[in-house]
């Protein structure tokens, strides 16, 4: 069945991509493209695209691209027209009327794997690519669509291979081919599980690089949490007033450090209150607080700490989190006052004339500071340690899960060799970890090695 989508993304722009791909592409595009030439593969034609009626509706390029060198292995054709949502979907349904079908999300990219132009992980890696939001996520998603993870994990699933091999070999003929020695066994497995739980470890790394941090400003009211957000976004963000309580709803924005997209919040001071309104801020506050990955937490360190300055401290301690004692300008009564916990709390100052007066600024000023604070949030959250993104790493759940799964098995099977059970016990596991990994990439392979092992068993075992 030949399907067909428009391929760039909704609105207007300077062209618009309606692609067909399937064994009628051509004929489809016929019906739908006249040109003076006919088409050829790989050669761009100028020509009209037309409706049922035969009437124009725009006049643009037709790019015939013929099945396998493609890329879902099909033929393939584009129609380039005018950047209109209107010309492209008319476009769109002038090739329905003509006899393809509409195409269900991703389906051009699993017809690709369907045809092995990618592996499934690279497939993710797809759409790792169209949704990555920073720099440093696409390049990571650039990694596995070259390849990398699958070529990490048939790596893995070869030396699997080669100890189901002589273990096969010493059950099939026990009298003439001796026994792998257990020790020799027990090493090759732990090696293919090091590198596995070196995967699982990039893991989290690789989802904050996609995903992001969440980091949320929390404190107690006129702490300067405001301020500290508007400073690191380098804009007026939030409101920011003397007036204790004046951030009343959970305010989100974005910014980077060390080119990893951080997702902030902003809250309302968290303090007791008869405000009816004030008390569903400092609610989403809390819930803002509960989700994130690490807390910002300000207090004001100029004054002696308050009872909602030492109930937040006390909270958050037991988490990842940065604690800034704020107003430095003013003194440093509550920083010096800290409890030992807070000892490695930032002094400093976010008050936008601190930097612009110059007013002592030796004394924290607001450059100093959100350096600092940047510095803490590297550290909090991924341990400052930058995300190595040129190299190949799980990318979603499903990935990680199959390793996890794996490596379960790999635990079993270290255990059967600890407890000096019969050498074939480890077989089955070995096997669960092969075609758990073989999920990764999609790969059809395990009845290959499930008949290689398999076939030399005699009936009954
Ligand atoms: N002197 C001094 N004043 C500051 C500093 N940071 C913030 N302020 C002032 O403190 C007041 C409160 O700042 P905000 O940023 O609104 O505080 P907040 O924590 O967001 O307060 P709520 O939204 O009410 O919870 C404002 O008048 C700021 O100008 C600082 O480092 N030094
Ligand atoms: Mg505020």
């Amino acid at each position: 069945m030949t399907i067909a989508a428009i391929a760039t993304p909704p609105g207007r722009g300077a062209i618009a991509i309606v692609r067909c791909s399937g064994p009628d592409a051509r004929a489809i595009a016929a019906r739908v493209f006249r040109s003076r030439e006919p088409l050829r593969d790989r050669v761009a034609t100028y020509g009209e695209v037309v409706d049922a009626d035969g009437a124009v509706i725009d006049r643009g390029l037709a790019l015939a691209m013929d099945a396998p060198r493609t890329v879902t292995g099909e033929d393939v054709v584009e129609l380039h027209v005018h950047g209109s949502p209107i010309v492209a979907r008319e476009t769109l349904r002038a090739l329905l009327h003509a006899g393809a079908r509409a195409a269900q999300p991703g389906e051009f990219t699993r017809r690709a794997f369907l045809n092995r132009k990618l592996d499934l992980s690279a497939a993710e890696a797809v759409a790792d690519v169209i949704d990555a939001e920073t720099r440093a996520a696409a390049r990571a998603a650039q990694a596995n669509l070259a390849g990398g993870l699958r070529a990490e994990v048939d790596k893995a699933r070869a030396a699997l291979a080669t100890i189901l091999e002589e273990l096969a070999g010493a059950i099939d003929y026990p009298d003439e081919v001796p026994e792998p020695p257990r020790a020799r066994v027990a090493a090759a497995v732990a090696a293919v599980d090091d590198g596995l739980a070196a995967l699982m470890r990039d893991w989290e790394r690789g989802r904050l690089v996609r995903e992001g941090l969440s980091l949320a400003i929390v404190g107690p009211p006129n702490a300067g949490k405001s301020s500290l957000l508007n400073a690191l976004l380098g804009e007026e963000r939030a409101i920011v007033s003397e007036i204790a309580g004046t951030t009343r709803d959970v305010i989100e924005d974005r910014f980077a450090v060390d080119g990893v997209l951080v997702r902030v919040l902003d809250t309302a001071g968290l303090r007791a209150t008869d405000d009816a309104i004030e008390r569903i801020g400092v609610d989403r506050a809390q819930r803002a607080l509960d989700a994130a990955a690490v807390a910002l937490v300000v207090v004001d360190g100029a004054r002696p700490l308050d009872p909602d300055a030492r109930a937040v401290l006390a909270r958050t301690r037991n988490r990842p989190r940065v604690v800034l004692f704020n107003k430095r300008d003013l003194g440093t009564t509550g920083y010096a006052a800290r409890d030992p916990e807070e000892h490695d709390a930032l002094c400093g100052s976010v008050l936008r004339q601190a930097q612009d007066d110059g007013v002592r600024a030796q004394d924290g000023g607001t450059e100093e500071t959100l350096a600092a604070v940047r510095h803490a949030i590297a550290l909090a959250g991924w341990h400052g340690d930058t995300p190595d993104l040129t190299r190949p790493h799980l990318a979603s759940a499903r990935q990680a899960d199959a390793v996890a799964r794996a490596r379960e098995a790999f635990a079993h099977a270290a255990a059967t060799l600890a407890a000096d059970e019969p050498l074939d016990l480890v077989v089955p596991d070995l096997l669960v970890a092969v075609a758990s990994l073989g999920e990764i990439t999609g790969a059809a392979a395990t009845e290959a090695i499930l008949d290689g092992v398999f076939a030399r068993f005699c009936i009954g075992k």
